[in-house]
């Protein structure tokens, strides 16, 4: 498909008026188009009166010339659906400005000038859940990436830093609490019902981190003093119904405050934090300075209505959130093609984070599982984009597993060849010289070279290719020594086709089986096509355990004989390492059984090595559960298709999860009794246990087992911890399992939750996802039946997500042979486009992986791609993630 550029102005901006463009084939944006803006904004003022029907603004800016941008004498105002009631420019009206597509182009002949403009919008009627909108009588913004400018004309762009002063007012009663970012200037009541609110936030900040809340919420609230004794008030605004379900958040924030001090040297700037959780969200979370928006999922837990895994997200988006205020606010983007500045390094900060609040090997472990799940398709795929991309239709399409996963990937790399000690000094000293500044993923590597003492010139390729690098092993003993081979290939991806070596950082060691003995540490740094490194041996009979803590986002081909596997997943001394041996295991005799190759002993080698992570008394059983996790089928079919480049084999999901099935079914009854002893015991651990969270995990686990080895049993062991439940954890744990039985018990439990927890948003998510989720063979009828129920509704995210998302990643249901599951998802976007582009936007890429599947479902997939790109009216959103997949 051929790629409209677009040429840029003088004032920086793609020109929307170019013939090239139409609605339906909206222009692309290039990263090498950048030019500094012409226009600074040192001030803005905004005033809001607020309606959820109707909402005017008062936009006061005071522009004057960049003096390190090409002139010009028209200041371009990004705008987005809305219309300018009024212009004045110093105090004049003014009626020789002009609009240009959404934008609003003004003339200005002097170096300074204030410019006012009046817009009015309806909050009510935006169902994209960008700008400001309203969700249950409240009302709140959304701008990342480009949602300001459905607010009010400005240079929405995220290199024009001002210094906002908000006035808000509105009715009382609706709206008894008005907030805005930065620190609280004034308040009062205008005697007529209504009252109002300035905000100042001395901090200059781009338009993306604008945000006001207007609603009726309460606060649970507590200070937080900082290393140097200052007092910040921190607050949960929920609604009143929600209050008791914040403590977990509000702890979460003072850990995060804390934590960031220690182990970054970073303090907070304001006298206030407020996070306010909202139930309309697209995303997760939004780091707006000062006052963070969540989605309710990402604040709310108890024990009766969060699953474990469910605190621990809060926990970690909190900490996101919290540490953007450095990475991300403090330093923000010059660009959006810099997007992976910001939020590559706030992941690896969160996770390092949330490594040191719950145990470093185990949620190392649930972080390489998202990669592989999420980024690793992508990186194969038709989607497939560098962490710092070249170009864009649409923004909104780059909240990607590459810019935020792999690219904390990437700058733990360097963590791991600087040392811990050292990258600190390269993140002070990028912290130090860009303060305050707009900056670029480049300024972040310098800072890290200079402040760390790395050469990172070829490094820098992680910045610029894309695609999963594959990395052979082989080795040769050489008297008493080893010599280890290593090659690498970075596969072909979309606009890529040649690729260069990388650096790729490996900690290896050199075991001895013969002697079962663990040897050396050390860190290969791979830089050629194939290179050779060699090590002294401690024993005979040497096995390479390599990539230990996953140091590199790679995928290593290497050919173990099964003993070796079995001898790492055993005896490993990087808990890592064991996990990884035992996927190993698992991927090659799943791939071989659904390739229709004999893998003989492989079922067995399995069974005994899962036999002995069972038995292992060394290990917890939080590790434990981890270990007990068979690869998902996602990435099964990546093994299967194998890499881009090479791989001519297509990935069968019929088969890959009828051999999982399999596997899981001889496990379950091949250890039995182990699996039985195991969940006897873990019942016995009591929620409050520190030993509790491990004990819950090990016994759904179990019941995973069971339910594909003795259904019946597992109906009633899962029943029984279904009515026993004290937590949400093994009640959820209890019905996912339920849900995929042909059994009574099904639907008793089903209907119990259901009315339990009726009227709770987040756990009736839940159950719709489980049911969406489910093995159970009528899952799509199921899900059919569900998008009928009184409490679906399309437009909320989170209730789409839970049905439809659950759905796609369900591989029986979406992979159903008549094409079923794809028609399904198909439908959804096009009928969630015109309401939210966004959210509609990312059903799309389930369906973009029709390349690498079988032949016959990859036509059933492109024809729904089809069907969805003859649509009139896609949005850009949508647009743009079909024409990539279908290209
Ligand atoms: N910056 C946020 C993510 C985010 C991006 C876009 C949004 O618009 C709908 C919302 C949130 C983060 O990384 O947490
Ligand atoms: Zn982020």
């Amino acid at each position: 498909m051929d790629i409209a550029t677009t040429p840029t102005n003088p004032d920086g901006n793609p020109e929307l008026a170019d013939a090239a463009p139409t609605p339906h084939r909206p222009p692309v944006i290039h990263r090498e188009d950048y030019r500094p803006f012409p226009w600074r904004v040192p001030t803005t003022d905004l005033a809001f009166e607020l309606g959820i029907e109707k909402t005017r603004i008062t936009a006061t800016l005071a522009v004057e010339r960049n003096p390190d941008a090409e002139p010009s004498d028209r200041l371009r105002l990004n705008g987005d659906g809305i219309t300018a009631q009024s212009v004045t420019v110093d105090g004049e009206a003014v009626n020789d400005w002009e609009m240009d597509g959404p934008d609003l182009v003004l003339p200005l002949a002097g170096d300074a000038h204030t410019v006012e403009i009046v817009t009015e919008i309806d909050p009510s009627a935006n169902t994209q859940l960008m700008g400001l909108y309203a969700s249950n009588g409240m009302l709140c913004t959304q701008c990342e990436a480009e949602g300001f400018r459905r607010i009010t004309f400005f240079p929405d762009r995220p290199d024009v830093l001002s210094t906002y002063r908000v006035r808000m007012s509105g009715p009382k009663e609706q709206f008894p609490i008005l907030l805005c970012n930065g620190n609280r200037a004034a308040e009062g009541e205008n005697g007529d019902g209504t009252h109002w609110a300035e905000w100042h936030d001395p901090w200059p900040k781009p338009s993306y981190l604008f945000a006001l809340v207007a609603g009726d919420l309460v606060a649970n609230s507590g200070d937080f003093t900082t290393v140097s004794g200052r007092r910040v008030e921190c607050n949960i605004w929920v609604r009143r119904e929600d209050l008791a379900r914040t403590d977990h958040a509000l702890e979460s924030l003072h850990r995060s405050m804390r934590w960031d001090e220690e182990t970054f040297g970073r303090e907070y700037d304001l006298d206030l934090y407020n996070i306010v959780a909202v139930s309309d969200f697209n995303m997760g979370a939004m780091e707006n300075k000062g006052l963070n928006v969540f989605n309710t999922k990402y604040v709310l837990a108890d024990k009766d209505t969060a699953t474990d895994g469910d605190f621990d997200a809060v926990e970690g988006v909190i900490a996101h959130e919290y540490f953007h205020n450095w990475s991300g606010n403090r330093i923000t983007c010059r660009d959006w093609f810099q997007l992976s500045l910001k939020e590559g390094f706030t992941v690896l900060r969160d996770q390092l984070f949330s490594q040191d609040m719950r145990g470093e090997a185990v949620k190392r472990i649930e972080d390489v599982r998202i990669l592989r799940a999420a980024q690793f398709p992508e990186d194969a795929g038709p989607l497939a984009h560098p962490i710092r991309p070249d170009s864009y239709r649409e923004i909104s399409n780059f909240y990607t597993a590459t810019v935020y996963n792999k690219g904390a990937e990437v700058i733990r790399m360097m963590r791991s060849m600087a040392g811990e000690e050292r990258f600190r000094k390269g993140t002070d000293l990028y912290f130090e010289r860009h303060d305050g500044e707009a900056a670029t993923c480049e300024d972040f590597v310098r800072a890290i070279e200079d402040g760390a003492g790395l050469d990172l010139t070829q490094f820098r390729l992680w910045y610029s290719q894309a695609g999963t690098p594959r990395v052979r092993v082989s080795h040769e003993v050489a008297g008493d020594g080893i010599r280890i081979t290593l090659s690498q290939q970075v596969p072909a991806t979309p606009g890529q086709a040649k690729k260069q070596p990388m650096v790729i950082p490996l900690r290896l060691a050199v075991h001895s089986k013969a002697n079962e003995t663990t040897g050396t540490e050390h860190i290969a740094v791979l830089t050629e096509a194939e290179q050779v490194f060699e090590y002294p041996l401690t024993g005979p009979d040497p096995v390479i355990s390599i990539n230990r803590g996953f140091t590199a986002p790679v995928i290593v081909e290497r050919e173990l004989a099964r003993d070796d596997l079995v001898f790492l997943a055993a005896h490993d001394d990087d808990p890592f390492a064991r996990y990884e041996a035992l996927q190993e295991l698992a991927v090659d005799h799943l791939v071989a059984a659904a390739s229709g190759e004999t893998s003989e002993g492989g079922e067995a080698a399995l069974v005994e090595a899962f036999r002995a992570i069972l038995a292992d008394g060394t290990l917890d059983d939080a590790m434990r559960g981890e270990l007990m996790m068979l690869p998902s089928e996602t990435y099964l079919f990546e093994a299967m298709a194998g890499s881009g480049a090479t791989g001519t084999r297509k990935a069968d999901p019929g088969a890959i999860h009828a051999a999982r099935e399999r596997l899981k079914a001889a496990i379950g009854s091949g250890c039995a009794e182990e699996l039985d002893a195991l969940y006897d015991r873990a019942e016995e651990v009591a929620f409050d246990d520190p030993a509790g969270r491990g004990a819950r995990k090990v016994k759904a686990q179990v019941l995973v087992y069971a339910a594909a080895s003795d259904p019946a049993k597992a109906a009633e062991m899962a029943a029984r911890q279904y009515d026993r439940a004290d937590n949400m954890t093994d009640r959820q744990g209890a019905l996912m399992v339920l849900a995929g039985l042909e059994a009574p018990e099904r639907e008793e439990r089903l209907a119990d939750f259901y009315d339990r927890y009726r009227g709770n948003d987040l756990v009736i998510d839940k159950w719709f996802t489980l049911q969406a989720l489910s093995l159970h063979p009528q899952v799509i009828a199921q899900v059919e039946a569900l998008a009928q129920h009184r409490d679906f509704t399309i437009r909320n995210p989170n209730r789409v997500r839970s049905l439809y998302m659950a759905f796609a990643g369900n591989p029986q249901g979406f992979h159903a042979q008549d094409g079923a599951g794809y028609r399904m998802i198909a439908d959804l976007i096009l009928k969630l486009d015109p309401i939210n582009p966004q959210t509609a936007a990312r059903f799309v890429s389930p369906l973009g992986r029709w390349r690498r599947i079988e032949p016959k479902r990859a036509a059933l997939m492109k024809a729904e791609l089809e069907r969805i790109a003859e649509a009139d009216n896609l949005s850009r959103d949508t647009y743009e993630q079909v024409s990539r997949s279908l290209d």
